[in-house]
């Protein structure tokens, strides 16, 4: 009994398209199952375009997420800043050698603009030493350091009555530049992720980069002229009021009305 020879092979053929993707053939040809070239980009293209989106909303989370930690970081310091004016009966003088502490003469500061003294009133112990935290504790989210800017009538201890000059006090507009406030005692600025007009961390005297043009409205918070605006592009910035730094103090017994 012999067997049958198998007879020569036929060559198996598949569809070009299952070819192309790497995928057998459906069986009887079915060509629904494979893919064409068309369908192909297609699906890449949609994964791209998904891939975008992931890493756009990803880096729009991150961004929203600084924003929200400088507000976080003004607002605590506005306590902390206010904490200090309580126990010293003023306000910290600007730091102008990036030390993270205020410069201060005989009981006046030496500037009235400079970096934000974070180290005079943020983690401080008993004594108003510095604890624990490094330099760039004093950094906003994008690591830059904060402005601030005083009025000269709050450059030495505090009095109710304020005294009157050309740069005592300082003034507050929103992005469109309408008022809000002209009495300011101090401000603090954060020059936001684009940084335009910041301080540098590490050059003394202190000087700023990256300044924005003049017609820019974020120029206004960078020209030290003691206009200020809030809203300004990336920038942001709080402000101290008057009865803001004063009541506190009358409270505690340390001015009079
Ligand atoms: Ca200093
Ligand atoms: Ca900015
Ligand atoms: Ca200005």
């Amino acid at each position: 009994m012999s067997r049958q020879q198998p007879g020569p092979r036929e060559p198996v053929t598949q569809p070009a398209q299952a070819v192309i993707a790497g995928l057998p053939a459906a069986a009887g040809g079915d060509k629904s199952l494979g893919f064409t070239l068309l369908e192909i980009a297609l699906v890449l293209l949609i994964v791209s375009l998904l891939l975008v989106s992931g890493i756009a909303s990803l880096s729009s989370q991150r961004e929203n997420s600084q924003r929200e930690k400088v507000q976080l970081y003004l607002e605590g310091m506005r306590e902390a800043l206010i904490g200090y004016t309580v126990r010293n009966g003023r306000l910290p003088c600007p730091d102008t050698d990036f030390d993270g502490f205020g410069n201060v003469t005989a009981g006046v500061c030496d500037a009235l603009i400079g970096t934000l003294p974070w180290g005079d009133f943020l983690n401080v112990d008993k004594s108003g030493s510095r604890v624990g935290r490094p330099l760039t504790a004093g950094l906003d989210p994008w690591g830059n350091p904060f402005t601030y800017d005083i009025g000269r009538a709050y450059n030495t201890t505090i009095a109710w009555t304020d005294a009157v000059c050309a740069d005592c006090l300082l003034t507050v507009e929103d992005a469109a530049a309408t008022l809000l406030a002209n009495d300011a005692a101090a401000v603090i600025v954060s020059h936001g992720k684009n940084g335009r007009g910041h301080y540098l961390s590490n050059t003394v005297p202190l000087t700023r980069t990256n300044m924005p043009a003049v017609a820019d409205s974020e120029y206004e918070n960078a020209n030290d002229d003691k206009l200020y605006r809030q809203g300004a592009g990336d920038d942001a910035l709080i402000w101290f009021a008057p009865a803001e730094v004063k009541l506190p103090l009358q409270r505690a017994g340390r001015i009079a009305p």
